[in-house]
């Protein structure tokens, strides 16, 4: 009666979050790289674990297949149809494979139990405010987006949605933590799937 439940997939689904600026598309890219190093056989042997990973790029998920609305052309961002985002993503997310990285500017909007670990990446006021100026965002979006960042909207929406030990805050303010932040998720995966069994 105490047998552990068999899990859905046998690669952890990963949400990569973060205020926008703070280094998602950076960081899943980065990752990216790393699955298909592993998949050429090229990469690390410690990056072996990593072959049935799969970046989604959830922002060419909205565009292409029509999860949205419209262009919010003052706000510079599509209108997003979550429910249409979700029916798009569920079979990759529920997959018995899984492996799905996901990169979105919120998390709460995935079922707990399509989840495995979710990355809140963090960075601070000066150099959110240096990237989101190169982007050339309109001011209030700009001030909209360090308000959130200074606030911890999505810590804290990651930690009201999902269960505490899959919740990791990583500081995403210089090159150095982006490879130090890539080393521990590829880490985590690998230890994931240890404890799998798979
Ligand atoms: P996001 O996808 O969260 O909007 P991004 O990955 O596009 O963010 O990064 C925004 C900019 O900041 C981009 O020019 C790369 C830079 N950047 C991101 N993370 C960084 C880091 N840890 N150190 C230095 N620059 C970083």
């Amino acid at each position: 009666d105490d047998a552990p439940a068999v899990h859905p997939r046998r690669n952890p689904n990963i949400i990569i979050t973060g205020t926008p600026g703070t280094g998602k598309t950076t960081h899943c890219e980065a990752l990216a790289a790393r699955i298909e190093a592993a998949v050429a056989g090229t990469g690390p042997e410690g990056d072996a674990a990593l072959a049935e990973l799969r970046h989604i790029a959830v922002n060419d998920v909205v565009r292409d297949r029509n999860c949205h609305d419209g262009w919010d052309a003052e706000y510079q961002s599509w209108l997003v149809d979550e429910d249409k985002l979700l029916d798009e993503l569920e079979p990759d997310m529920t997959s018995a494979r899984g492996g799905c990285i996901i990169d979105w500017h919120a998390c709460d909007l995935f079922p707990a139990s399509w989840v495995d670990l979710v990355v809140v990446l963090t960075a601070n006021t000066e150099s959110l405010y240096d990237r989101l100026a190169l982007r050339k965002y309109p001011e209030a979006k700009m001030q909209e987006n360090i308000d959130a960042e200074i606030m911890q909207v999505l810590l804290t929406e990651a930690h009201e949605a999902y269960e505490p030990e899959i919740v990791v805050e990583l500081a995403s303010n210089t090159p150095e933590d982006m490879e130090a932040n890539v080393d521990r998720i590829v880490a985590w995966v690998t230890q994931w799937r240890k404890d799998q069994g798979v």
